[in-house]
C-alpha cells in the first residue's frame, strides 16, 4: 500500500475499525492490607541507564525500535507511587547510573521535599521526606545535573507520578498512563525503521519533531491493531485495558512532556476530570467533557464510565500523534475483573499499605510502612 494512502487509512479507520489480538495473561497485584491515616511510607527510586523497546515491530516500525533510556528502577515510565492525603513520604534516590541524576518532585514544596534534589553522582544516595497535604497526581522527575540536560533525561524516561488520594475519594478501577515524546537519533521515519538503538536527538528536540509518542513507555503499546477492512497489525502481542461496563474508572494521565500536551480523549466515551495540579482547583469536576488539555509537566485525574461493552480508545487527539503511537484500547467487557490491569498500570488503592505498583512491576520499590 502507498506510504500515504496507509497513513491516511490509519488515522481514519483507528475510530470505527479498532480489533483486539488475543488476551495476555495479567498481573495480579499482591494482597494489600489498610494503612492507618497518616502513615509514614517509603519508596526507593535507583537511577540507571538501560536499553529498552520503544516501538514494536509493525509496518510502521519495521523490526522494532530500541533505545538507550535513563529510568527510575528500569522501566519507562517510573513507579506510580501513591500515598493518601496527610501522609508522609519518604523517598531515597539511589544513583547506580553512569552519570549524574536527581530527582524533582512537583508534588513536594522547597528542596528539603525533593522538588530540587541536587545532582547526585553515580554510586551516591540521598533521602527526602514529602507532606501530601494536597490531593491529585503530580509528575516527578529527574533534573538531571541541576537542570543541565533535564530535557534528555525527561526525554529519556526518567520521569514518574505521585498520586495522593483525597480524603473524600469515590471507590473506581484506577490505572496509571502517561504520554510522551521521544526524539531518537536511530529512528529513521515512518516505514524505514531504525538504524541500530538510537539515543536523544538534540536536533529534533530543538525543533519539536518527536518520532515516538509513547504510552507508558512504547509507540502502539496497547493497540494491537486497526483497521476493519484494511486490518494492520500493530502490536498483536500487547495488552489492552479491560473495565466492566457502567463502573467508574479513574485516570492518572502523566504528561511528562517533554515539549508538547495532550489533547486527551475516550473515542466513544466523555470524560469528568478532575484537575489535580493546581490546589484550588482540587475537587472542581468539568462533567461530560469531550477533550481535556494536559500541558507537558503535568498530570490530570481523569474519571469515565463506559456504559456499554465493546471498544473505547483513549488519543491523543492530534491526529499525528496517534499515527506515531500516542493512543490506547480500552474493552468494557462483563468478564472484567479489579485486578486485570495491564503490567504497570496498577495503582495502590486509598488506604493501601503498599506505596507502589506490583513488586514485580517495579523490584527495587520497598513498598513498606514505616
Ligand atoms: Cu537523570
Amino acid at each position: 500500500m502507498n506510504k500515504n494512502v496507509f497513513a491516511g487509512v490509519f488515522a481514519g479507520v483507528l475510530a470505527v475499525g479498532l480489533l483486539l489480538g488475543p488476551s495476555l495473561s495479567w498481573i495480579t497485584p499482591t494482597a494489600d492490607a489498610q494503612a492507618p491515616q497518616g502513615t509514614t511510607k517509603n519508596v526507593l527510586l535507583i537511577a540507571e541507564e538501560v536499553v529498552v523497546d520503544v516501538a514494536p515491530d509493525n509496518a510502521l516500525h519495521p523490526g522494532g525500535i530500541k533505545y538507550n533510556a535513563m529510568t527510575f528502577n528500569g522501566t519507562i515510565p517510573a513507579p506510580v507511587i501513591a500515598v493518601d492525603q496527610g501522609d508522609t513520604l519518604n523517598v531515597t534516590l539511589r544513583n547506580e547510573g553512569k552519570t549524574i541524576h536527581s530527582l524533582d518532585f512537583h508534588a513536594g514544596i522547597g528542596p528539603s521535599q525533593a522538588s530540587g534534589s541536587g545532582p547526585l553522582q553515580p554510586g551516591e544516595s540521598k533521602s527526602w521526606t514529602l507532606k501530601a497535604d494536597n490531593a491529585g497526581v503530580f509528575m516527578y522527575h529527574c533534573a538531571a545535573d541541576a537542570l543541565m540536560g533535564v530535557w534528555e533525561h525527561i526525554a529519556n524516561g526518567m520521569y514518574g507520578a505521585v498520586v495522593v488520594h483525597p480524603t473524600n475519594e469515590a471507590p473506581a478501577k484506577e490505572f496509571y498512563i502517561t504520554f510522551s515524546e521521544l526524539y531518537d537519533t536511530a529512528d529513521q521515519g515512518l516505514f524505514k525503521g531504525a538504524n541500530g538503538t538510537g539515543s536523544f536527538d538534540l536536533t529534533k528536540f530543538v525543533e519539536d519533531q518527536p518520532d515516538l509518542v509513547l504510552t507508558n513507555g512504547m509507540a502502539h503499546k496497547y493497540v494491537p491493531s486497526v483497521g476493519k477492512y484494511a486490518k494492520t497489525d500493530l502490536n498483536p502481542n500487547g495488552t489492552h485495558f479491560k473495565v466492566k461496563p457502567g463502573e467508574l474508572t479513574r485516570w492518572y494521565l502523566l504528561n511528562p512532556g517533554p515539549n508538547d500536551g495532550v489533547s486527551f480523549h475516550f473515542i466513544n466515551g466523555m470524560i469528568d476530570v478532575h484537575d489535580g495540579f493546581i490546589k484550588d482547583r482540587y475537587g472542581t469536576q468539568l462533567l461530560n467533557d469531550e477533550t481535556w488539555w494536559v500541558p507537558p509537566g503535568s498530570a490530570s485525574v481523569i474519571e469515565s464510565t463506559f456504559p456499554e461493552e465493546g471498544i473505547y480508545v483513549g488519543v491523543d487527539h492530534a491526529m499525528a500523534d496517534v499515527l506515531k503511537g500516542g493512543a490506547f484500547a480500552v474493552e468494557a467487557v462483563n468478564n472484567s475483573t479489579a485486578t486485570d490491569h495491564p503490567p504497570g498500570t496498577w495503582v495502590a488503592p486509598k488506604g493501601s499499605s503498599v506505596v507502589s505498583g506490583n513488586a514485580t512491576e517495579a523490584p527495587t520499590a520497598t513498598n513498606s510502612t514505616a
